[in-house]
């Protein structure tokens, strides 16, 4: 029988293997959907305590239930490993490992090659792998196709490959890895069949492209689509105040335009394991190509300048009352990424709180989901947040507009804020408050 048959045939009797490398927000809940469509899932993780926390049913994800992983993993159909040779023993795997940059702003596929040397190394005719993690366009055909060449096997007839880029949200109640439209190039039309016959499993609906560079690519474009866009409102910002009006009013009454318009909001930059990185995969790989993704680059710019442009508002605001950073007692609050989620990577709390401290301010900052901060060579402890410290600190700084926040209460006693988010726009009495 052709491996292609012999592959449809176990997925539609639910008898197939799959392995999930990478069992993070994207691979956990990945996992989870396979076992809940009755497939046997293997997760492969370096970190033993991820495996472990799985083979105990715990979830240390906030998106899978942990009665849905105690009872996926009693029942013997997820269980977790950081034994890579258990590779041989399944007949899918799919590849959900990070993609970060590294200092020099250029990609780092380190965990992506790492996993494609495993996954050849153990691969046997009859095998499906689908790689998650978003990338540049030609990571599958360059770095994974080759490696199972190696291995004398063919694609298309002994292994099928394709790209399926992840689109999880964090925290995102309403769009999740089940009903969320799933992307899937294959390398060859039968990588496309069997690829999409096991995603079917676990999700509503596969978009089919022409090919993994196709997958690749319009992950890179959804999310370079928010990075410029966001980049935009920015710049818009600044010019709002160069021509001293009010951003979030003029954004507030643009979005009133029922087609052709869509809302973005300013804010202290861009942060986020995704959309600040994302982008420069893709302007790493046309450099490469000789030319110069000007969009993404001018975005980037302007997203990374938006902590130095907060400084200065918060020196002007310091200013209006007699006083320079300088001394001051400064208090952030909310130092994650974005609003109610405790995930501080890239975000631009740490570039501020980074500025403040070389100006010499006395720092202080809250977020209900962050109880320190480790980063760039310091550590910065949350303080309580109480209204003798509100009353105690010089300027306060709206960096995240968490949920939950009771911003009455905090302008109340607050003498200075500045507001990046907007997030007083509702309130009335208190401290001063300065806008982005
Ligand atoms: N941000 C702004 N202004 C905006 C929107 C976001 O300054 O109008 C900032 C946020 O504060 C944050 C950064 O940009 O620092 C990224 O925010 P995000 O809303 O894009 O959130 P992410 O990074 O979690 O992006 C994810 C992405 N999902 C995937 O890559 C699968 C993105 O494609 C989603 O569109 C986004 O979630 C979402 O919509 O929540």
């Amino acid at each position: 029988m052709e491996h292609r048959t012999a592959l449809l045939q176990q997925i539609a009797d639910r008898s197939l293997r799959v392995g999930v490398i990478g069992l993070g927000y994207v691979g956990l809940p990945l996992a989870a959907e396979f076992a809940s469509a009755g497939l046997t899932v293997v997760g492969f993780d370096v970190d033993a305590t991820k495996t472990a926390a799985l083979n105990r049913g715990e979830s240390y994800i906030d998106d899978v239930p942990a009665a849905t992983v105690a009872d996926l993993v009693a029942t013997g159909r997820l269980s977790g490993t950081t034994d890579f040779s258990a590779l041989a023993t399944v007949d899918a795997v799919s590849i959900c490992v990070p993609t970060p940059l590294r200092k020099t702003k250029d990609p780092n596929i380190s965990y992506v090659v790492a996993a494609a040397d495993v996954v050849a190394q153990h691969a046997r005719p009859g095998l499906l792998v689908v790689l998650e993690s978003t990338t540049y366009p030609g990571t599958t055909t360059e770095i994974l196709v080759p490696r199972l060449q190696e291995r004398g096997l063919t694609v298309g007839r002994d292994v099928f490959v394709a790209f399926s880029p992840e689109r999880v949200d964090p925290g995102n109640q309403t769009w999740t890895t089940h009903n969320t439209p799933k992307v899937m190039g294959g390398c060859t039309p039968a990588c496309l069949e069997v690829a999409t016959a096991l995603y079917q499993t676990a999700v509503e609906s596969i978009v089919p492209v022409s090919s993994p560079a196709a997958a690749e690519m319009v992950k890179l474009l959804e999310n370079t689509f928010r990075a410029v866009n966001i980049g935009l409102v920015n710049e818009i910002a600044i010019i709002c105040d160069h021509l001293g009006l009010d951003v979030w009013e003029i954004i507030n009454a643009a979005a009133t335009k029922p087609f052709g318009y869509t809302r973005f909001t300013p804010g202290p930059g861009l942060g986020g394991h995704c959309i600040p990185i994302d982008p420069l995969y893709l302007s790493w790989k046309l450099r490469a190509l000789d030319y110069e993704a000007r969009f993404i680059a001018l975005a980037d710019t302007i997203n990374s300048n938006m902590p130095r442009h907060v400084v200065s508002k918060i020196a002007d605001a310091l200013n209006g009352q007699g006083k320079a950073i300088r001394g001051s007692r400064i208090l952030l609050l909310g130092v994650a990424y974005k609003p109610n989620v405790a995930d501080i990577r890239e975000s631009p709390a740490l570039d501020i709180l980074e500025l403040l401290e070389e100006r010499a301010a006395e720092l202080f900052y809250h977020d209900p989901y962050v109880p320190e901060v480790r980063a760039e060579g310091h550590h910065w402890q949350r303080s309580e947040l109480t209204e003798p410290l509100l009353r105690a600190v010089d300027c306060v700084v709206v960096v995240t507009d968490h949920r939950a926040y009771d911003w009455d209460w905090i302008r109340r006693h607050a003498r200075l804020l500045v507001d990046t988010r907007n997030a007083l726009a509702a309130t009335s009495a208190g401290g001063t408050v300065v806008k982005l």
